[in-house]
């Protein structure tokens, strides 16, 4: 099925952006049979003040936007929730769940938007459609019968933030804590780690700080395709002369060269624009590793210019005043010992010392980060070194510096700026007591792993996903999948289909929404929604394409009718005057977080929306030594396992041809991988180590020594620049191999890029 054709493997040539974003847009818009004069109108609304917010990345939209402010992924997620395809009851009637089973995840979403909602009938194996009003009242009718404890509220990261207060709020009332959501497979080890660093769980970048910065850190996080509109920023700071080095496993083309698909000079020119000034192919699990030689370097540099009466490296002041535990880390670097360094990073010192100083040289450093450093054991840690890092020489809370985790979905940080939260002390639950009038659940609920838990164990029995594809994304899929049918109740809210859909408790709902790009029309007046990007910084967005089908509801109708069905009637919650007008939810969000949201229905109008106050920003750092902290690694590896002959580090990837489990196609330009996601990257003296020749069919083995049986067959072997012992793959392809224990200590983020594997023929 589908368009999988014949593999080609071969290195592609062009830049980052270029003709051959071009030539992607205009595949995808062909397939997925959009008209096109309507959809480059949507297209010229994306990121726009008046406009809506790309529904694919969280980058910020600028204030005064460019012409197009859309980038070539962007297009793509536009045109996949655009897409004149249905999924319709006609399409349910012909095929059975188990039949779909057999199909890939891109042949599932490509059926197109899913138009009526459906239920799910066991007998026939069928999902069969229903009324609306039906389904309300029977999953309200099971959520009335099931102990609160035992249900599950997860978010993927897209509903705006009216729908995810709205929705948190259900919950609580409902009895629990129990949020899960995408950011817990995500970013969750930065708000755990920065928040222990310096007292904020967000970046503390904006927009701006990107003109104003002399110099970029990157770590870990692949711009060219995950979040491509950032690439503007970067090549006008590379056009400035700023330096950027990267420490990247892979060397991904989008942080390697750029040519802006969107100027027709540079196209027409093949104008490209050189972006990382040093390169540095750090080990999968390396960066705890290389950050200490980074930082060890500055020690040195600083001890020399000491001796020798010149300017200080180290922000001597800044330290003094703002950090706490300097003199720990300092000892603790002086011990490392640069042979240590250099096997667990795999990195040269003398490119570390020329990286350090690099940075030893710029005023204003940006600390940008993603997936290659949350996603490990030592995910936290990795993050306090990189922290540790920037207050060497006091790049936090300062013009043109800070640090900038990448957020995954487009409202993700947003989600839990609004309450969508497991654990109840990221969440003012004494003033939605008094709001609402009831005693809020005080313990902790589940997490994403913690949940996969309680299914394995058999005390959940209620899940409602508010988007996602729960069962594709997690960790340990098969146990987890195979447990699923023990649910109760499993609710669905979607806009495809795709393969967690298929698993279904004893009572299943499909429940299709509308999308962002859609125009929303609660009692004949259409409504805006809001969401929040990577930099804190709150926008509204405004739907206005014709909706899928006239069937669909919005996300905030679906959490209200389900609510009001559920719970008691409580005169201090409105949920229906809420959905028929969202500047109310807005008004109760001001409430709620008077000091993040005031102003909220005003000032969301702003070009380039407002900024949530940060204190790290402001050098008001709330932690527990009320100073930003300096926080030592327990080991150089952040890896978790120990290294054994034949053990491999597999990082499970995106590719450009995807948006988290929706598999747009199989093209993954930039690494030259064409027709096929059935891949393992390895080095080219690995795979002559193991006996294995390039093109052979190969399995991945999970190498975890916990007794349980995982692998990912029918693989071929790719030659690829990767370091020595690590090998890549494709998420969610690989996410049967990894371990549900295997996840970051403190945030229990699922170590997804380095999973012990083995090779086997
Ligand atoms: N088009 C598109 N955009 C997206 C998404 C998408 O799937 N498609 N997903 C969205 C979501 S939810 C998220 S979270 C973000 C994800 O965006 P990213 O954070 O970029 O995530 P990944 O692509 O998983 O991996 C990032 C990079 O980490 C590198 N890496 C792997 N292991 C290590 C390591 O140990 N150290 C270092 N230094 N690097 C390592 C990989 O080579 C890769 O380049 O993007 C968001 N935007
Ligand atoms: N091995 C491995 N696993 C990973 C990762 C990794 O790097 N490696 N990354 C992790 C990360 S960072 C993340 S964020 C998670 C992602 O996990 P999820 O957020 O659960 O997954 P998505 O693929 O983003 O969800 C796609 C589905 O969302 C639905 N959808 C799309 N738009 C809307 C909408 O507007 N409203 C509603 N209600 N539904 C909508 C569609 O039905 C679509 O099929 O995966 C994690 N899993
Ligand atoms: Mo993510």
């Amino acid at each position: 099925m589908g368009d999988e054709r014949k593999p080609k493997i071969e290195p592609y040539p062009g830049p980052a952006g270029g003709w051959g974003s071009v030539k992607s847009v205009t595949e995808i818009l062909k397939r997925e049979q959009v008209p096109i004069p309507s959809t480059v109108k949507e297209l010229w609304r994306q990121n726009k003040p008046r406009g809506f917010t790309c529904v694919s990345c969280a980058w910020p939209q600028p204030g005064k936007p460019a012409k197009f402010e859309f980038c070539e992924n962007g297009a793509k997620a536009s045109a996949w929730e655009l897409t004149s395809l249905r999924t319709t009851p006609e399409f349910f009637a012909q095929h059975t769940c188990t039949e779909l089973l057999g199909w890939s995840d891109h042949d599932l979403e490509q059926q197109g938007r899913l138009t009526h909602p459906m239920r799910y009938d066991r007998t026939a194996d069928k999902y069969v459609p229903c009324a609306w009003d039906e389904a309300f009242d029977a999953i309200a009718a099971e959520l009335k019968q099931l102990a609160p404890k035992s249900v599950v509220f997860y978010a993927s990261g897209r509903a705006s933030l009216e729908t995810s207060y709205l929705y948190a709020l259900f919950a609580r009332l409902y009895g629990n804590n129990n949020l899960p959501d995408s950011s817990n497979m995500c970013h969750e080890a930065t708000g755990v780690a920065l928040r222990k660093s310096v007292g904020a769980a967000v970046g503390t970048v904006v927009l701006d700080d990107f003109a104003g910065t002399d110099c970029i850190f990157f770590f870990g996080q692949n711009a060219g395709v995950n979040s491509p509109r950032m690439l503007h920023d970067l090549q006008k700071a590379a056009k400035r002369g700023v330096p950027i080095v990267v420490f990247n496993p892979l060397r991904e083309r989008g942080l390697e060269r750029f040519t802006n698909p969107q100027s027709p000079v540079e196209l027409l020119a093949k104008q490209e624009t050189p972006l990382a000034t040093q390169y540095l192919q750090v080990r999968a699990g390396g960066d705890i590793a290389a950050i200490t030689g980074l930082c060890k370097t500055l020690l040195a540099l600083d001890d020399e210019a000491a001796e020798t009466g010149t300017p200080r490296v180290l922000d001597a002041e800044f330290i003094a005043q703002h950090t706490h535990g300097f003199d720990e880390f300092a000892a603790w670097l002086r011990a490392q010992s640069w042979g240590d360094i250099e096997a667990a990073s795999g990195l040269q010192r003398a490119e570390l010392e020329r990286a350090a100083a690099t940075y030893a040289q710029a005023k204003a450093v940006i600390g940008v980060y993603g997936m290659g450093l949350t996603q490990h054991v030592l995910g936290e840690y990795n993050i306090h070194m990189f922290a540790n890092f920037m207050l060497l020489r006091g790049n936090i809370g300062k013009p043109g510096a800070g640090l900038c985790p990448v957020r995954g979905h487009s409202n993700v940080q947003g989600q839990r700026t609004v309450g969508i939260a497991d654990d109840p002390a990221l969440v003012p639950l004494d003033r939605l007591a008094e709001q609402y009038g009831f005693e809020p659940p005080r313990d902790k609920g589940l997490n994403t792993v913690e949940c996969c838990e309680g299914v394995l164990d058999g005390s959940v029995h209620g899940f409602i996903g508010l988007g996602g594809n729960f069962l594709r994304a997690i960790p340990e899929q098969e146990r987890v999948t195979a447990a699923w049918s023990k649910l109760r109740l499993t609710v669905q809210i979607a806009t495809k289909l795709n393969r967690s859909h298929l698993f279904n408790g004893d009572v299943a709902y499909l429940l299709p929404c509308l999308g962002r790009i859609e125009r929303v029309l609660e009692n004949g007046t259409p409504q805006v929604l809001s969401t929040e990007d990577s930099t804190s910084c709150i926008h509204a967005s405004v739907g206005k394409a014709e909706p899928a089908s006239p069937e669909l509801k919005s996300e905030t109708r679906i959490v209200v009718e389900l609510a009001r069905r559920t719970l008691p009637a409580n005169p201090k919650v409105p949920w229906v005057a809420w959905a028929n007008d969202y500047a109310t939810i807005r008004d109760a969000i001001e409430q709620t977080y008077p000091e993040q949201f005031q102003g909220f229905n005003q000032r969301m109008w702003q070009p380039g929306g407002f900024h949530r106050p940060n204190s790290a920003r402001e050098r008001v750092w709330k932690t527990d030594t009320g100073k930003a902290n300096f926080i030592l690694p327990p080991s150089l590896t952040a890896t978790g396992f120990d290294d054994a002959p034949d053990r491999f580090r597999l990082m499970t990837m995106r590719s450009n041809d995807q948006f988290n489990t929706t598999i747009y196609g199989y093209d993954d330009r930039f690494r030259g991988i064409d027709g096929t996601r059935e891949v393992v990257l390895m080095h080219k003296d690995d795979i002559a180590r193991l006996g294995l020749r390039d093109g052979q069919a190969v399995k991945l083995v999970s190498d975890a020594g916990d007794g349980v049986t995982r692998e990912v067959a029918g693989l071929r072997v790719v030659t690829f620049d990767i370091p020595r012992g690590c090998v890549g793959g494709y998420y969610p392809e690989c996410n049967p191999l990894i371990p549900l224990s295997h996840h970051a200590v403190f945030s229990k983020t699922p170590a997804a890029k380095s999973v012990p594997v083995r090779v086997v023929a």
